[in-house]
């Protein structure tokens, strides 16, 4: 998220794309309707739901699942034909821009229409309330990212923002609501299969980086490997790990060092909440070893026919341990230990921490927690023998995450916001009093310890020390020519430079800021901002107004992706083959982390409208989190949807003879089935179904609660709809491809 969910408050307009904020994000919404109330702001949602969100926008477009780039390449049809696009902006701040407007050209009213299912006046009444509405925000969520096409679509949503001016301005930027209160953090300390923490990525590089502020050799790390080319590549991910684990059936070629997944350790993973059921089932039956630490029996346990080496371990819940967790917003916030583990649970790091033991790499694991940097650029121990968790893990992260700017995140610093957050403004989020000059939670970049954070991202209105700043250099200085700095006249407020400027090396500093370091100065820095342990670069750049990642264009074109501007994809499984054809699936892609992962083989084996003409998409409700064993495991929760269900307009369902509260069957194209109840709605057109995916215990019509140790089962259970997701994911992330597919439906 580039702004806040405050910072709404100070939008004209508010459009959302495949987000349900008044349900997944009820208390955040209330910026939204603040916004409304107060402002007058403009709310506009783009969802093939009538949503409890659409329920309040001022206007709403029903849009087929799957079809937001051509959503968005008509708006910007309209918004270049009328001129309306920000044209100082793009020429000082983009890259590429002419190529969309070449391909935006292709995107009339009528085709969008075509594509879509939204009618053009409706796509020319939303343009422009949204372009004459500045600044206007764009929230997304899940229905862009989990498709084939996710990460084009994530791509399309900010280059609308570009075009309109709209990105670093208070009241604008991409605001993607993320998910469990802790995702961006979980994000920025690397819980990916493609990256070190805080995006420093799997070079060389930086693992000789980590290995140092480790405290450990380089040599230790490689010796953990087969050899040091599998560093260097992506692991396995949640999605696909599946296909790892020998006698899988499946002809997904895995490239895995010769070898296979044998064991899995769960922490934190609900595993029903992932798409192919069936194969994940496989995927466990034929583990040696499964792991499930979690505070509820985790369902994987349910759905496995493995009868040994399955291992439960009662880990505790967030209310027995401490530490920050880091909002949607970039901010830090300290939750506070309410109580101390129940009975023999025991907080997460503490099992990571006996694993560590057990394993023998307990030292190396903890070293770094007593580790301090000093002024001259080295690295010095703490005088003490044991760490005090989690204020030195705290402590760890601002030493070495600086990439994303986290240098200022101190224990101290972030539990100080904590104590007094009644001094921050609820628009701003800036401080008052002795909180003045802070922003709460330090939204990261917060550059240094003395730095308030950054509220807004790119925003050069302000000075770096206030939070200001241009885009990332991150992608050389040129390309084809261009120019990828910005250009003159675009720099963040009080800036020395009053250009682009890449990003400051210790061998640029010099040049770039105009400026000449002492011996002690030059000896005591690191080779660039991100890997200087003295902070001397930093300090240097903010001193002169100047960000230390430098000042840039914004790319709308990503030469090194396989779409280069983001292009219309039909999903795999599309209920309109003609458009299919004219709008293909990527070629398969053979070692996408690790697994052959397939595209237009699929999408062109079958016309499968014929048999399965029924979109489904899936989501979420109020009443229930995630895989829901949290909330199903509440006798009083799971009262409130005590049985999993499908919403299906009563018109289709009629046709099939299902009529309300009865039970039927949905099939999908991967051969699998799941009986549900059906639950008569408006919400959804006739060609389309919906169901939440909170629900497991059963698969494919068999109630497999009987699995559950005595005493443990939940008291609402039911199908996965992970069961009937269709096969899909995306072509750099891997998410599966859960909001978009087909199913035949049928009265059981
Ligand atoms: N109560 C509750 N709150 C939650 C969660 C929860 O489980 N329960 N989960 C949290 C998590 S982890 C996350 S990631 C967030 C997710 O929050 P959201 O992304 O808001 O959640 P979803 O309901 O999965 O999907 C949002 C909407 O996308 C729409 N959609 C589907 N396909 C498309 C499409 O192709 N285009 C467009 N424009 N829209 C589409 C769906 O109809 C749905 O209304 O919620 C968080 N908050
Ligand atoms: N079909 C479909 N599938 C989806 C989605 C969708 O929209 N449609 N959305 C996807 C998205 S965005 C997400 S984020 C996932 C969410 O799905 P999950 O990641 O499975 O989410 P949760 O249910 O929140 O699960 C977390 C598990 O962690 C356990 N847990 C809770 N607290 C702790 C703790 O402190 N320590 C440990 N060790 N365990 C704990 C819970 O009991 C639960 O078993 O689902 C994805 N799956
Ligand atoms: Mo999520």
């Amino acid at each position: 998220m580039t702004n806040s969910l405050g910072d709404m408050q100070k939008s004209k307009a508010i459009i959302i794309f495949g987000s349900n904020p008044a349900v997944n994000h009820p208390v955040g919404f209330q910026h939204l309707l603040k916004a409304k109330e107060r402002n007058n702001t403009q709310i506009i949602v783009i969802d093939p739901r009538f949503t409890k969100t659409a329920a309040k926008a001022d206007i709403y477009a029903q849009i087929r699942p799957g079809t937001d780039i051509p959503f968005m390449y008509g708006m910007l049809n309209i918004i270049f034909a009328n001129g309306w696009e920000d044209k100082e902006y793009i020429n000082a701040r983009i890259f590429g821009m002419d190529k969309i407007r070449e391909e935006a050209k292709k995107w009339t009213p009528e085709v969008v229409a075509d594509v879509t299912g939204v009618p053009a006046e409706k796509l020319i009444q939303i343009t422009n309330i949204y372009a004459k509405n500045r600044p206007g925000s764009l929230i997304w969520a899940m229905g862009l990212t989990q498709h084939s096409i996710g990460t084009s679509n994530t791509r399309m949503a900010p280059i609308l923002q570009l075009a309109l001016g709209n990105m670093g301005r208070a009241g604008g930027g991409t605001n993607i609501l993320r998910g469990h209160d802790n995702v961006q953090g979980a994000t920025d300390m690397g819980c990916l299969a493609d990256s070190l923490p805080g995006y420093y990525g799997l070079a060389e590089g930086s693992w000789k980086y980590f290995a140092k502020q480790w405290g450990v050799d380089y040599e230790y790390l490689v010796s953990q490997f087969k050899d040091a080319s599998w560093m260097t590549k992506n692991g396995f991910s949640l999605a696909r790990w599946w296909a790892g684990v020998q006698n899988v059936k499946n002809d997904e070629k895995i490239e895995n060092a010769g070898t296979h997944l044998k064991a899995l350790v769960v922490m934190g993973n609900g595993i029903t909440s992932v798409a192919q059921q069936a194969k994940i089932k496989e995927g466990l039956d034929n583990l040696d070893l499964l792991v499930l630490a979690d505070p509820f029996v985790n369902e994987a346990a349910i759905l496995t026919d493995k009868k040994d080496n399955v291992f439960i371990l009662p880990a505790a819940t967030q209310f027995e341990t401490s530490g920050y967790c880091v909002a949607t917003n970039r901010s830090a916030q300290w939750r506070y230990k309410v109580i101390e583990p129940l009975y023999e649970s025991k907080p997460d790091q503490d099992i990571m921490f006996e694993l560590a033991k057990r394993l023998g790499f307990y030292e190396q694991y903890t070293k770094a927690m007593l580790m301090v940097e000093t002024p001259d650029g080295k690295l010095a121990m703490k005088d003490k023998k044991t760490f005090t968790w989690p204020e030195d893990a705290t402590d760890e992260i601002a030493r070495i995450i600086k990439t994303i700017g986290l240098t200022g995140w101190t224990a101290e610093r972030i539990k100080k916001h904590t104590d007094n957050w009644h001094m921050f403004d609820e628009v701003s989020g800036a401080g008052m009093g002795p909180m003045k000059g802070e922003y709460y939670g330090f939204p990261w970049p917060c550059w240094t310890k003395t730095h308030g954070g950054s509220p807004n991202l790119y925003d050069t209105s302000i000075s770096v020390k206030e939070g200001g700043m241009g885009f990332r250099n991150n992608f050389g200085l040129e390309k084809d020519g261009v120019n990828l700095l910005a250009e003159k006249g675009s720099f963040p407020k009080g800036s020395k430079i009053e250009t682009g400027y890449p990003e400051i090396t210790k061998a640029n500093i010099e040049a770039v800021l105009g400026i000449t370091l002492t011996e002690e100065e030059k000896a005591a820095c690191g080779a660039n901002w991100k890997v200087d342990n003295s902070g001397i670069l930093v300090q240097k750049a903010l001193e002169a107004g100047v960000c230390p990642y430098g000042n840039a264009k914004a790319r709308a074109i990503v030469w090194n992706f396989p779409d280069h501007i983001p292009m219309h994809r039909e999903p795999l499984h599309s209920p309109r083959t003609d458009l299919a054809q004219k709008y293909p699936a990527y070629p398969d892609k053979a070692n996408h982390f690790r697994v052959m992962t397939k595209y237009i083989s699929i999408q062109s084996a079958k016309d499968y409208a014929k048999e399965f003409p029924i979109n489904m998409v899936t989501g979420r409700l109020v009443t229930m989190n995630g895989a829901g064993i949290e909330n199903r495991a509440s006798k009083y929760i799971a009262a409130l949807t005590p049985e999993m269900f499908c919403n299906v307009h009563p018109d289709l369902a009629l046709k099939h003879g299902i009529r309300n509260g009865d039970m039927m069957w949905i099939h999908s194209p991967e051969g699998t089935k799941i009986k549900v109840k059906a639950k008569y709605s408006l919400t959804v057109l006739p060609d389309m179904v919906f169901m939440p995916f909170h629900f497991a215990g059963h698969f494919q019509g068999a109630d497999r609660t009987g699995n559950f140790p005595a005493g443990t089962k939940p008291y609402a259970s039911g199908e996965s709809v992970n069961t009937v997701t269709n096969y899909g994911y995306d072509i750099i992330t891997q998410i599966p491809e859960t909001k978009g597919g087909l199913c035949r439906i049928e009265k059981a």
